[in-house]
């Protein structure tokens, strides 16, 4: 059986490389494609087993935490819930980028500075406001213009499920006043029919001529197995509606990952994971300058202990590192007054602890507790024609040494009623390390920019059934946040929305917020309705505002702003979903958002997305699926001119999928095409810098075969 299996996979690598990959084979930047394709993706080939491609979403909504489960095919024995069959709502297409993925929560929207590296932001909080996490590890880009995000670092092909954590429950993993987003990492699988499976997937995009092959392999004997998966994606420059090639969208990147788990006993096991990605040549048309390559390691160790008849009923503890290279270029850019390189580092290494503790069948408590020391460095070397190269520290050296720790307390009062108290604390140490450093950080005035943060969080939240089907939740919270590094020792970082350099504030106060947040759902058959109201008041809100005594850096940058605390900022606005099943073939999933957000001058607050509609009807009899969506956003006229916005029209989009499983020699085989964009409608979204307008219409085809 599996010489057999084996055999077959060079033909379909063969297949796969005819029908998509024969082009690119002629370009001579594509020398490292052809390495790739033929050394090591047959090495991957070989341990194949079932690669799950991106997506299929579900929401498995508790309250005030979503879950995006993103394993297609349940191979490893979990439970489907209920929502599971509303993953396919949110798939666009299987070779979906984990950003194209967020994109459809309706909690989450994307600030865009190129096709690739978009930030993601919890209802309107962003950056530093929010944890993005890696199975709950703590990771910081070491990009000084936030060009990556930690989320690229993470391929929906090493997703188990994305986790994101809104009002009360958003601090819980680190103290944040807009919440967390925990990418899950899939894990080997024990529970296969065979000791080997895997897939391969193969896909093609017209847009951006983009090419995407991935692979992932499972291996299982006794106490120990094994999941390799690796992913490469190559995009050109893209077409935007109407026909234009946006210069500078391309990029390029090879995704790899290990991860090994060994069952010591029936509730005991170790995990072992690693996740390298490589990026490179990837271009940011709304910056003024590209990444020559962006390089990341992540790995852990862990162990986990579930015992559900002991009082302790589950734990685990992991420690982890990772470590992040990041390369800016402007060497291809055209009219360049002053070339630059900008290296930046990032080295973060930490631990945490979880446990769970039940005090009795109603009561339970969770802990956690954490600490990691990040650091940080970025710096300009600019080279001027005649001119000695001149070098200045753009994240001066520093440390960010963080211990915290969370409690929550469960507690089911009777059948309808849940109450659920959080409370966490973080003590923060934030230095510069080198002397080089603080010299420099002193030209801006501060003698020690040394500084010791206690951060404090806490909040309520009550749940309550009140007849079949209709449920309420009510949550109240506090919570802190403390500056970033940019916001903190940043100098002069450029920021091309507004043209503005930027210099840190080692003074500045810790933001804290006060929020509510409620919703109600009602759910009868295999339908539900959901509607969600949040508020939240941000005090000593962070911003820029211009500082006149300083000259510009950056060549054509309108002037210095400095970040201050300004007394305060408000977030409100309200999500909506409807998830029907008219009959047992069909879904229809419709969601809206909407946020609205002022300033203490009544100004509306910057980056904040219009309303947004994405509806999806599906039809699915068998074998066959059809799939028709739209996308839809208003008119955004609520701008701030100081951050150099401007009014972004309205759009609406069409979209339309085809899929067809079978079965072909034993493996499953699925084929997915289809059309995004259909009418090719020229657009861009609010939170896109620089107005670049998105991908026009996209053919796309995708294989997939599981084994
Ligand atoms: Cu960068």
């Amino acid at each position: 059986m599996t010489l057999h299996r084996v055999e077959l996979l060079p033909t379909v690598l063969n297949i796969l490389m005819l029908n998509f990959n024969l082009s690119i084979c002629r370009e001579p930047v594509s020398l490292l494609y052809i390495f790739y394709m033929q050394k090591i993706f047959p090495v991957v080939l070989f341990c194949l087993m079932s690669l799950q491609l991106n997506a299929q979403i579900t929401l498995n909504e508790t309250d005030s935490s979503k879950v995006v489960q993103l394993n297609e095919v349940v191979v490893n024995g979990n439970k489907k819930t209920d929502q599971q069959h509303l993953v396919n709502f949110f798939r666009s297409n299987q070779s979906s980028t984990l950003e194209e993925i967020m994109e459809r929560v309706p909690e989450l929207s994307l600030m865009r500075r190129g096709a690739y590296g978009m930030e993601a932001s919890i209802r309107s909080f962003s950056s530093s406001q929010v944890n993005v996490l890696v199975d709950g590890m703590r990771i910081h880009g070491a990009c000084t213009d936030r060009m990556d995000p930690a989320t690229i670092y993470i391929e929906p092909l090493n997703l188990d499920n994305l986790q994101v954590q809104t009002a009360g429950k958003g601090f819980l993993s680190g103290s944040s006043v807009g919440g967390t987003i925990n990418m899950k990492i899939a894990e080997p699988d024990f529970n296969t029919a065979h000791p080997f499976s895997g897939t391969i997937s193969s896909g093609y995009q017209t847009a951006a001529k983009s090419f995407y092959e991935s692979a992932k392999l499972n291996y299982a004997k006794e106490r120990w197995a094994f999941r390799a998966s690796a992913t490469y994606r190559k995009s050109s420059n893209y077409r935007s509606g109407g026909g234009e090639v946006i210069p500078f969208s391309q990029y390029e990147k090879i995704n790899y990952s290990l991860s090994a788990k060994f069952q010591q006993n029936k509730y005991t096991y170790y995990k072992a994971d690693i996740i390298a990605d490589d990026g490179w040549n990837i271009g940011y048309p709304a910056l003024p300058m590209d990444v020559g390559y962006a390089t990341a390691k992540i790995a852990s160790l862990s162990v986990h202990h579930q015992q559900a008849s002991k009082k302790i009923s589950q734990w685990q503890l992991k420690i982890y590192a990772n470590n992040i290279r990041h390369y800016m270029d402007d060497t291809h850019r055209p009219n360049i007054a002053m070339h630059m390189d900008m290296p930046g580092y990032s080295k973060t290494a930490g631990f945490y602890g979880e446990a769970e503790m039940m005090l009795n069948k109603k009561q339970r408590l969770l802990f956690r507790a954490d600490a990691s020391s990040t650091y940080l460095k970025a710096s300009m070397t600019m080279y001027e024609t005649g001119q000695l190269p001149m070098y200045m520290l753009t994240w001066p050296d520093n440390r960010k040494i963080q211990n915290g720790i969370s409690v929550s307390w469960l507690y089911q009062v009777d059948s309808t009623t849940k109450l659920q108290l959080n409370s966490r604390a973080d003590y923060i140490l934030s230095n510069l390390v080198s002397q080089e450093a603080k010299d420099q950080i002193s030209i801006l005035g501060y003698a020690n920019a040394n500084r010791n943060d206690l951060l404090k969080n806490i909040s309520a939240s009550v749940t309550k059934d009140f007849r079949p089907g209709i449920k309420a939740n009510i949550n109240l919270s506090y919570a802190e946040r403390m500056a970033s590094a940019s916001e903190l020792y940043g100098f002069y970082l450029f920021n091309s929305n507004d043209n503005y350099d930027y210099v840190g504030n080692p003074k500045l106060k810790c933001e804290y917020a006060f929020a509510a947040d409620a919703s109600v759902s009602y759910n009868w058959n295999k339908n539900r309705i959901q509607l969600n109201y949040f508020y939240s008041k941000i005090f000593n809100y962070i911003t820029g505002i211009k500082e006149p005594s300083f000259s510009t850096m950056t060549i054509g940058a309108n002037g210095v702003k400095t970040f201050i605390n300004i007394p305060f900022g408000i977030m409100t606005g309200v999500e909506a979903s409807v998830l029907l099943k008219p009959a047992p073939s069909v879904d229809f999933v419709s969601t809206l958002r909407y946020t609205y957000a002022n300033d203490d001058q009544h100004q509306p607050l910057p980056l904040i997305a219009p309303l947004k509609n994405v509806t999806s009807v599906r039809y699915q009899p068998n074998r066959f699926s059809v799939q028709l969506e739209t996308e839809a956003a208003a008119t955004q006229t609520r701008i701030n001119i100081k951050s150099g916005e401007d009014e972004t029209p309205g759009y609406f989009l069409l979209n339309a999928r085809l899929g067809y499983n079978t079965t072909l020699l034993n493996n499953n085989f699925s084929i997915q095409t289809g059309v995004e964009n259909i009418f090719d409608k020229k657009y861009h979204e609010h939170l896109d810098w620089g107005n670049i307008p998105r991908p026009g219409r996209n053919i796309y085809l995708q294989l997939k075969i599981s084994f």
